[in-house]
């Protein structure tokens, strides 16, 4: 089983472009496994509990319950809008995540990995986090980061964080795919070496932090919201639960082929995917073989900048999907960032790549194709005639998308495998400028000629059409509709082979998919 998770979204917002971005890129990557005939399990949700939350409900005036069911809508509805086909929600006010939780909590105190003490310190309200003087900056003050910042003292629950790290150290060293890409990984590597001595506060007591999961041996405790959460991606997928529970059976989703996929973003890698969560789960008796592997991606930046509430540069992802289609967001999401790296959000460069290499290049040979196919040869798929050096070619550019196409999403690297199919349809076009079926289409003696070159150009468009539907599943299943692709849900990638179109097949009328985005339409 292909198991994939992305971070869960915190519920004190909206949700924003970056949370689309991740949601989209997952989706994406979900749906090319399940093209791959991997068996494939997507989960994503939502992060409920913690202090912001219950800070901005009592903002609010409400319920921190009432808040978070509020909020949670609109990711639920936001993705629904996107198009992503999750098959499991987490939600982490669950009362089957919250028994994982504080399962987990029980048997790890009784293996002596939780123990309580005092401690007095500097507690930014903020980052939910007690702070040490590495957190100063060079004036010797806690930076803006973290926001109020107070002294308190107070006892807590401790993970035994620091008797996993060297572990952790050996783990990365030898395991190239746990933190995806490499650079990244050298990030954690250095991190890991300032904090390998530190012991992890995992609780917050109830008279400072009330809306989390109470500690099952230590009632006047919450959990604190970051060890709460990440059990998520074990919680909802069936970890010890109990008899008669309706999650999914674990070892199946979890240890049957292949790692775990998390991905995250750039900023929730140190310390919490990447020391606090690897750390947990060799805790609680997970093997090497059994460590998920961490993809990182980077973040959407606002002309450079960072987006945020205070500089009002938010990009809402449901105004836009209503604005261009639902198409040109997930296309744009996927095609302007190379996975790993930062990108800046432009709409001009959104409305720029759908209007080229959507509206104009494949929208450009989809209608050509079954356009001419229709009045030119009656709508009917001939594969008889006779190949030329230009036929040739024109298989062999399919033949080299394709293979590009597979390693680069094997690679999560999205971007370049729709440079791949982008090729080959630049490459048809070109074709048929050559080939002119127009003009073939003026004597009767070219039949065969002009019968083949069509073929050519429906049977790239069948292949697009499939490559393309994980990241545009609506646009592809119209275009198979339109060349009466039949078996277009049930293909997988072995089948992409020459002759999806068998001699005799009749295509249907050609819809225009890809209407260009009129530049008005930006205001
Ligand atoms: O971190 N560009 O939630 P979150 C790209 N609840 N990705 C971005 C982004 C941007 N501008 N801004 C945020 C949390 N993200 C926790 C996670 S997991 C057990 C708990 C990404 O709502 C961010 O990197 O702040 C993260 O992966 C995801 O959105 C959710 O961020």
């Amino acid at each position: 089983m292909f198991y994939l998770t992305t971070a869960i979204d915190y519920t004190n917002g909206s949700p924003h472009i970056g949370h689309a971005y991740e949601k989209v890129l997952a989706d994406v990557i979900a749906r090319y496994h399940r093209l791959r005939g991997d068996e494939t399990f997507f989960l994503t949700g939502v992060d409920q509990h913690g202090q912001k939350v219950q800070q901005t409900a009592e903002k609010e005036g409400v319920h921190p319950a009432t808040f978070v069911k509020r909020t949670t809508k609109k990711f639920i509805k936001l993705w629904e809008t996107l198009g992503l086909e999750y098959d499991g929600w987490a939600e982490t006010t669950d009362d089957r995540h919250k028994a994982c939780v504080q399962g987990i909590l029980s048997r790890l105190e009784k293996e002596g990995q939780l123990y309580k003490k005092a401690h007095s310190g500097h507690y930014s309200v903020r980052q939910e986090q007690f702070l040490s003087d590495k957190d100063r900056d060079e004036n010797g003050k806690f930076g803006e980061e973290w926001g109020e910042v107070v002294l308190i003292e107070e006892e807590n629950w401790y993970f035994k964080l620091s008797e996993h790290t060297e572990w952790l150290q050996g783990f990365l060293d030898s395991t190239p795919e746990s933190v995806l890409p490499a650079f990244r990984k050298n990030e954690l590597l250095k991190a890991l070496e300032r904090n390998s001595g530190t012991d992890l506060c995992i609780s917050r007591p109830k008279e400072r932090l009330r809306w989390g999961i109470e500690f099952p041996f230590d009632p006047d405790f919450v959990t604190y919201v970051w060890f709460d959460a990440l059990i998520n991606y074990v919680s909802f997928v069936g970890y010890e639960k109990p008899e008669g529970s309706d999650l999914p059976d674990f070892d199946s989703i979890w240890k049957a082929g292949g790692r775990p996929v998390h991905i995250i973003g750039k900023d929730i890698l140190v310390p919490a995917h990447g020391i606090y969560w690897l750390c947990m789960l060799h805790a609680m008796g997970f093997s090497d073989e059994e460590m998920p592997s961490l993809l990182v991606h980077g973040w959407w930046n606002i002309k450079g900048e960072k987006m945020s509430k205070s500089l009002g540069n938010i990009v809402d992802p449901a105004e836009l999907a209503e604005k261009f289609g639902v198409d040109a967001l997930r296309y744009y999401l996927v095609r302007d960032i190379a996975t790993g790296k930062d990108s800046d959000f432009d709409l001009e460069r959104l409305i720029m790549l759908f209007n080229t290499e959507l509206a104009n290049e494949l929208g450009n040979l989809c209608n050509r194709a079954l356009n001419m196919s229709q009045r030119f040869i009656g709508g009917i798929i001939s594969t008889t005639g006779e190949l030329t050096e230009d036929d040739k070619a024109l298989q062999q550019s399919l033949a080299d998308c394709t293979a590009t196409y597979h390693v680069a999403m094997d690679h999560f690297d999205c971007d370049k495998a729709l440079e791949a199919v982008n090729r080959h349809v630049t490459h048809c076009n070109q074709y048929a400028e050559r080939m002119k079926p127009w003009e073939l289409n003026k004597d009767t003696e070219n039949t065969e000629r002009l019968q083949t070159v069509l073929q050519h150009l429906c049977e790239s468009v069948a292949h697009c059409a499939v490559l393309l539907s994980p990241v545009l599943p609506e646009a592809s299943a119209k275009l198979a509709s339109q060349l009466k692709l039949e078996s277009f849900e049930k293909l997988t990638l072995d089948d992409l082979k020459w002759g999806l179109l068998a001699d005799g097949h009749s295509i249907g009328k050609p819809k225009p998919v890809f209407p260009r985005i009129q530049i008005e339409e930006v205001d």
